[in-house]
């Protein structure tokens, strides 16, 4: 008999790549948790920052929540007393019934978001809060939704993207506000290392994607809108344009001529600080596909966010780059692609009344009034650490009239708010699914260790919080294997066995092209460059060629991306992990230094009307002169401020959907 065994399973983290995993056990206890040699994505390795925690704090039982706990001290001190779940569930049941009854189920509101992709950690929760009749915050008004909405009115779908696998036949690849050397880190090292095609990275940061490329263009934050229709100015010019495919699969394309007279290159180069040489050099790359498309969802956190998608979504549009290989755009790619069926998970129909929602953005005001929010659970999310208006966050969060329940598998800043913390099991430790949002494929994760301590997978937990409720709807007990089976047949598998097997299946054989049949699910069934939809929404019927305003009176636009060494802010409880992060710092051009008086390695204060940060700085051209860079979503609690760059951010809102303008903060830099 071997004396180690090997269980298959897959990355389940907020992250392109949905890595396969090779989790190595052997019979003296020891577990290693690898990348699967035989995966097409992983091929035997891991990011940085997962070979670390994986291995670290997420096998560490002192790193994590291993009892239901009950709060003891003031909100925010994380003291807590350990309770079983035979007393957490009906306890917690009381109070929601009580809420229920005085002040009505939609002043219980839930937050979750990234925690875990993974199907039923991720979504199953959503029947028992659909039954309750609580109040949601729209998890992508924190991320992604303004690049969601305007795709919708031009396109009409956001998550059908193209096939990844089809970059063996394209002569271009664009990467626009994406950092996939960070947020897709096998991408970066494999996908766009092995391509035959040109590739070009738009974006303000010089990060290694960029690097790597062969054109990047270090635009200023919020220009892009600008260098598309420079682009496009410069394709019509040189007869790039794909004439019969506007005519056959557009409308509005004339209404445009006007606006793009006045386009040209000499006019964006200013305003995107990028030379003329460059944009035409772009646009001709670009133009001579077939191309594809990464639209980042960076690109999109910026006040006209919603407007840049709509620009930067027209170039396939006008080059014809649909329904052929090599060609299309990559948003991301969504499950019901696959034929997941979205109301089967989360049973909306088990809702009695209307379902309130709000953005992100208007968290903390809502949760401030007590007429509007009476209780808050959050699960998948770590809202002390990833939301806008840190200071105020924490203020409400410390209220002892807010009911709230935090599910995790680690005591984070948020989870030290609540009045009970339920402890979630970590991916490792229970079965489920993985629908990659870059590649077509379908993957399982699979049960590799026991749950740590009384941890329970999400799911269950919901299940039991049930029961607490007397609910006897037989969708809300239906148990993993059930619903994992019938996941696994609305995708064509035939059940969850086969799957583990294997690992990770690709849904099509051959690389399928986008919008294959060349219908668009818009109202006119073309692409909608003039949308009737947005302006009756009150947005522009076209797409405009704008740019915000550069700051004013020394401050400087503070982008805060990605960081390689952390996923959103998990990781950081890694003690590894918190030593390759190092000090906060904040990235700053030279010539901005220069004028501030600052070396490398100065202590900075950065202030504006919504906080204060201490950071070091690292003097570095990596970023252009009036920007600063600096990565988010660390834990505020380990460092001495209780703050991290989230102190510094409003919380304003794109121009679509009420999203995060995150990389619109501005902010004065002084020597501290
Ligand atoms: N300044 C700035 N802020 C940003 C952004 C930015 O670009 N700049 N980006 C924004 C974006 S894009 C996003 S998506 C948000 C993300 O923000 P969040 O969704 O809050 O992401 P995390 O901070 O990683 O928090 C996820 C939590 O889920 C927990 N978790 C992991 N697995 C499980 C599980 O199985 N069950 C449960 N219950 N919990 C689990 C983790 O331990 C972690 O505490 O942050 C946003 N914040
Ligand atoms: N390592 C790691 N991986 C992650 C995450 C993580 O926190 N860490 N988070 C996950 C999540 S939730 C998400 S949403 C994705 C996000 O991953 P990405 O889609 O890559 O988005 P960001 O990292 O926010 O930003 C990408 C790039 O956009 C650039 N950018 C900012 N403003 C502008 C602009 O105005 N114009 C242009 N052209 N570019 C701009 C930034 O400089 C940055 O390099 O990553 C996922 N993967
Ligand atoms: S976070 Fe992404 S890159 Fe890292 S192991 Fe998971 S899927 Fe792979
Ligand atoms: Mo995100």
């Amino acid at each position: 008999m071997s004396d180690k065994t090997i269980i298959r399973t897959t990355c389940p983290r907020d992250c392109y790549d949905a890595c396969g995993i090779a989790v190595v056990k052997r019979a003296d206890g020891l577990v290693k948790v690898l990348g699967d040699p035989d995966h097409s994505v992983s091929r035997g390795a891991l990011c940085g920052k997962c070979a670390i925690a994986y291995n670290g704090a997420w096998l560490d039982p002192t790193a994590r929540v291993t009892r239901p706990l009950k709060r003891v001290g003031p909100k925010g001190n994380g003291q807590f007393e350990a309770i079983s779940w035979n007393q957490a569930t009906p306890e917690i049941a009381a109070r929601f019934k009580q809420i229920v009854s005085t002040h009505g189920a939609d002043t219980i509101w839930h937050a979750h978001y990234t925690g875990t992709c993974s199907l039923l950690a991720g979504g199953f929760p959503q029947r028992f809060l659909n039954r309750l009749g609580a109040s949601e915050v729209d998890p992508d008004s924190i991320c992604n939704a303004a690049g969601h909405a305007a795709l919708k009115y031009m396109y009409g779908a956001s998550d059908i993207g193209f096939d990844p696998r089809t970059a063996r036949d394209a002569n271009c690849i664009l990467v626009w506000g994406a950092n996939p050397s960070a947020s897709a880190p096998h991408q970066h090292k494999h996908w766009l290392k092995e391509t035959k095609a040109k590739t070009i990275v738009v974006d303000p940061v010089r990060h290694p994607t960029a690097t790597a490329a062969d054109l990047h263009l270090q635009i200023f934050p919020g220009s892009d809108a600008v260098l598309a229709f420079a682009m496009l100015h410069v394709l019509r010019r040189e007869d790039l344009i794909d004439g019969a495919f506007l005519a056959a699969h557009t409308v509005g394309w004339d209404e445009l001529q006007p606006v793009l007279d006045r386009c040209t290159p000499d006019w964006a180069a200013p305003i995107t600080g990028l030379s003329v040489t460059q944009i035409a050099e772009a646009a001709r790359l670009y133009g001579n596909g077939p191309s594809l498309l990464w639209l980042g969802q960076g690109l999109q956190r910026q006040p006209t966010g919603g407007n840049v998608f709509r620009a930067v979504g027209l170039l396939p549009a006008a080059t014809g780059n649909f329904a052929k290989p090599g060609a299309g755009f990559l948003y991301l790619n969504g499950g019901s692609r696959r034929g997941i069926d979205g109301d089967y998970l989360e049973a909306p129909r088990l809702r009695r009344g209307g379902k309130h929602t709000i953005s992100h953005m208007d968290l903390v005001a809502t949760l401030s009034d007590p007429t509007k929010a009476q209780s808050l659970i959050t699960w998948n999310i770590n809202i002390a650490a990833s939301n806008p208006d840190q200071a105020r966050l924490q203020r409400v969060l410390s209220d002892e009239r807010l009911f709230h329940i935090a599910i995790d598998p680690f005591p984070t800043d948020t989870t030290d708010f609540a009045d009970y913390v339920l402890p979630a099991a970590s991916f490792l430790e229970f079965d489920d699914l993985v629908s990659p949002y870059f590649h077509l494929s379908m993957s399982a994760q699979v049960k590799a260790l026991e749950p740590m301590g009384d941890a329970l997978p999400n799911q269950e937990i919901f299940r039991r919080l049930a029961k607490a409720m007397e609910y006897s709807e037989p969708e809300l007990f239906e148990d993993d294997r059930t619903a994992l089976d019938t996941l696994c047949r609305q995708v064509g598998l035939e059940g969850f066995a086969g799957l583990a097997a294997k690992g990770t299946v690709d849904i099509w054989q051959e690389p399928v092209p986008q919008f294959a049949n060349l219908r668009f699910p818009t109202p006119s069934g073309k692409i909608e460059i003039a949308s009737a939809v947005a302006e009756a929404d009150g947005h522009p019927r076209l797409p405009q060629p704008l740019a915000d305003p550069r700051p004013q009176d020394g401050r400087l636009r503070l982008l805060s991306p990605a960081s390689a060494w952390l996923m959103n802010s998990t990781y950081n409880c890694d003690p590894k992990i918190a030593d390759k992060l190092g000090p906060e710092s904040i990235a700053l051009n030279p010539t901005d230094a220069a004028r501030l008086g600052l070396l490398d390695g100065d202590a900075i204060t950065a202030t504006n009307e919504t906080g204060r940060l201490e950071l070091r700085a690292g003097i570095a051209d990596i970023v252009p002169a009036g920007v600063a860079l600096s990565h988010k979503s660390r834990w505020p609690k380990l460092s001495a401020q209780r703050a991290n760059v989230n102190a510094l951010n409003p919380g304003r809102k794109t121009d679509m959907a009420e999203s995060s303008a995150v990389h619109s903060v501005e902010v004065t830099i002084r020597k501290a």
